[in-house]
């Protein structure tokens, strides 16, 4: 597992001084909604905007078969029945090469920093001393790319692929030029749960959250989709190292020995800000070591559709 470490961070926001909100909420979608998905017609999907980050473009935009997909990321309530069911260990709970348990990366917002956390796991997402107790209806998180599958595996389905991930955000719509037109109305009201404040200082929690939200409590796209921006970034099946991106820096990445091949997450999560991030589009990806559990990535899973006679 590589050290975490965050970058210089640009404390460019203006703070105002609304109240921070306190999460309270447990639940947002009624359960009998937790196995729903949406069925994505066939169709072009124009992926990123260049406008932002070469390389978001980079292998992607063209057709994509028709598909379907969870309508929001898989709770902790679901995760659960596929261990109870299967009994798997995840990637987070197995001993690593160093004898030591191989733990997941947490955000800790007291110290306002990423740390590797040996005990921390999907049941206890925090570390030792947390626990999912009374979260079923929240993503689950410290999922490795490999248990992600898994579980995905289990139901008969799969991850998305970055062009089905984009597809099923905006069908065969550009990303909007506008970095906050996702993540925030036109009249600066929140409708994702990304982080209001200055990274990774304070977080006003203007959206009703600070940390992880519950799904489905913001308003879905177009497609009946919830939380695709914000809450926590989302598993896609392509290789982030795969890219030939123009970027000098990708080439160096690309060309390190010690280089650790990843895969491209997507929709940014509670911890994106305008200082810190920013990707609360859904136009925007990042790479993430696929054998590292984090607080902030989860999943949803794809699957066929029956085709047309
Ligand atoms: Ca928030």
């Amino acid at each position: 597992m590589r050290a975490l470490a965050l970058s210089a961070f640009a404390l460019l926001a203006a703070c105002t001084q609304a109240p921070a909100a306190r999460h309270v909420t447990l639940q947002c979608l009624d359960a009998g909604h937790l196995e729903d998905q949406a069925v994505i017609p066939a169709g072009r999907v124009d992926r990123g905007d260049v406008a932002f980050n070469r390389e978001e473009l980079v292998g992607g935009s063209g057709q994509v078969a028709a598909f379907s997909i969870d309508t929001h990321e898989v709770t902790n309530r679901q995760f659960a029945a596929f261990v109870a069911a299967t009994h798997y260990v995840t990637v987070a709970e197995r001993t690593a090469p160093d004898g030591q348990r191989t733990g997941a990366a947490v955000f800790d917002p007291n110290q306002h920093a990423w740390r590797v956390d040996r005990e921390a796991d999907w049941r206890h997402p925090a570390g030792a001393n947390s626990t999912i107790a009374g979260r079923d209806f929240f993503p689950v998180v410290q999922i490795a790319y490999e248990d992600a599958a898994a579980y995905a595996r289990w139901r008969g389905r799969r991850l998305p692929t970055e062009n089905q991930w984009e597809r099923a955000a905006r069908l065969d719509a550009p990303a909007p030029h506008d970095i906050h037109a996702e993540a925030f109305a036109p009249n600066g009201v929140p409708r994702a749960n990304t982080w209001q404040g200055v990274f990774p200082v304070v977080d006003r929690g203007v959206d009703g959250f600070e940390g992880l939200a519950p799904v489905g409590c913001f308003a879905p796209n177009a497609q009946h989709l919830y939380d695709m921006v914000g809450n926590v970034w989302e598993w896609t099946s392509d290789w982030y190292a795969a890219d030939r991106a123009p970027a000098s820096e990708i080439y160096a990445r690309d060309h390190d020995p010690n280089h650790i091949a990843e895969r491209v997450i997507k929709g940014g999560s509670y911890l994106c800000s305008d200082t810190f991030c920013s990707r609360f589009r859904t136009g925007s990806r990042q790479p993430a070591d696929p054998g590292e559990g984090m607080s902030h990535v989860g999943f949803r899973t794809v699957g066929d559709v029956p085709r047309r006679t």
